[in-house]
């Protein structure tokens, strides 16, 4: 019995190929999309398998996929999956954890020197014929070596973000988490500090949580308000971990220096948002893993679980256990 597996992420011609030796694929272009939306529907109810990202799979939607085993993500994160219900119908989640940690800590890196230095701005006020002088105070940035970075989660992401912060900055590193993590303050020499403390000491304030019910609108015009004017807010976790119109506030209000935002509450974000119209906010399109040798790891990772589901086996990346019967 051939098994069906929908795709809703394109991918490269040899995985492609992998995965047609095994299964009948169909794919859907632009899912986000409500002609995608409607092909994807029309496509579940003969499913056995999913393959995606980026595509919230609500219990409506998957109701409509009786026959569905698993459903593997080309995501680290895994806040588009309503994983209890995926666990009561024994649907195997898989997603791809490892293989986009160091290209996600780089991306956290560059939106911390790109902000702190203000390369956007400057590089952009040389594109644009605006160098007429020797650069003056008031396009002076904020240095990052030897300031303190302050990392909220410390998951795989967490720990590359201290790695490079201790290692190639000479930052002390202080890290807020479920728990205190000795091993990772043994590495770093990082310190453990409550969510209000380390707002209020670090220079640097770095999300990577994960987004869950605990975490959604974590830091909001509370959390804002114990950083100090001079303290830069990145976030490589996800948008809705922030209270956007408090950040929005806390920047108009000086009292926050500056923001490095690779994540949205809305995704793409809104062109006429105000984060866009303010210099010290740098802002990119979900661009964490993105890069050619990551995203093609994270695919290839994705149609390892996948195919490993369809097979009966147990996949290397399981998210819900419960849902193993194997
Ligand atoms: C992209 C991410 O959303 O892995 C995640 O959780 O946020 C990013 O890597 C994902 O890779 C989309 O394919």
């Amino acid at each position: 019995m051939t098994n069906h597996v929908v795709l809703y992420k394109k991918l490269s011609a040899p995985l492609m190929q992998r995965l047609q030796a095994h299964a009948e694929v169909t794919l859907i272009d632009d899912p986000k999309s409500s002609a995608g939306l409607a092909r994807l529907r029309d496509a579940l109810p003969h499913a056995d398998a999913l393959l995606g990202a980026s595509v919230k799979l609500d219990a409506g939607l998957l109701d409509l996929a009786p026959t569905l085993k698993a459903v593997s993500s080309v995501s680290v994160g895994v806040d588009n999956y309503d994983i209890d219900y995926l666990t009561r119908r024994g649907i195997l989640l898989t997603n791809t954890p490892d293989v986009l940690t160091e290209t996600t800590a780089d991306t956290g890196f560059a939106l911390i020197m790109a902000t702190a230095r203000r390369v956007v701005e400057l590089a952009n006020m040389v594109r644009d014929g605006q160098w007429k002088q020797n650069i003056g105070p008031q396009h002076f940035g904020s240095d990052v070596h030897g300031k303190t970075l302050g990392i909220i989660g410390m998951g795989r992401i967490g720990e590359a973000v201290a790695q490079r912060g201790h290692f190639g900055f000479g930052m002390p590193v202080l890290y807020h988490s479920h728990s205190p993590k000795p091993a990772v303050e043994a590495r770093f020499d990082a310190r453990y500090r409550s969510l209000e403390d380390l707002l209020r000491e670090a220079d640097f304030v770095c999300l990577t949580v994960p987004l869950t019910a605990e975490t959604q609108g974590l830091i909001g015009t509370e959390q804002f308000a114990l950083m100090r004017p001079e303290t830069i807010f990145i976030n490589i976790a996800r948008g809705k971990v922030v209270d956007e119109q408090a950040l929005i506030a806390a920047l108009q209000n000086g009292q926050i220096r500056a923001a490095g935002l690779d994540v949205f509450e809305q995704e793409p974000v809104n062109p006429d948002s105000p984060l866009l119209k303010m210099d010290n906010v740098v802002a990119t399109p979900h661009m964490g893993s993105a890069t050619h040798e990551t995203r093609e790891a994270m695919a290839r990772c994705a149609v390892d679980n996948l195919l490993a589901a369809l097979a009966g086996e147990r996949p290397k990346d399981l998210v819900n256990p419960a849902a193993w019967r194997g």
